[in-house]
């Protein structure tokens, strides 16, 4: 025979190394009937270095919608926002609601 006959068994084939990047979140603001709309706008200007426009549109988009979403992050980095926002939100006794999902 002068094939192998492994030519075409791809399960043989050698692997190629694909580097991983690692996995990225969304930090998702969530609507609720109590937090004023001008907290919220101070939030993403604040944790998510939103310009008043930018802010404004996610707040009313979430507003609207029931969720929007404020950043895109590495896991700790969206964890941490997460964990500020409440925070702060708290301090103010306000219900806003954070949470982050797999982008
Ligand atoms: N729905 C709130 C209001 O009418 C405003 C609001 C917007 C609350 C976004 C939370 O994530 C939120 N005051």
């Amino acid at each position: 025979m002068v094939n192998s006959p492994h030519e075409n068994d791809t399960a043989l084939k050698p692997e190629i190394a694909k580097p991983k990047l690692p996995p990225m979140y969304k930090v998702l603001l969530l609507n609720d009937d109590f937090t004023p709309m001008e907290f919220v706008v101070d939030v993403l200007e604040r944790l998510f270095n939103k310009n008043r426009e930018q802010a404004t549109q996610i707040m009313l988009k979430v507003h609207t919608e029931g969720a929007g979403v404020c950043g895109i992050y590495p896991q700790d980095i969206a964890e941490t926002k997460m964990h500020q926002v409440v925070s702060y939100a708290r301090k103010a006794q306000h219900p806003l609601q954070c949470i982050i999902e797999v982008a």
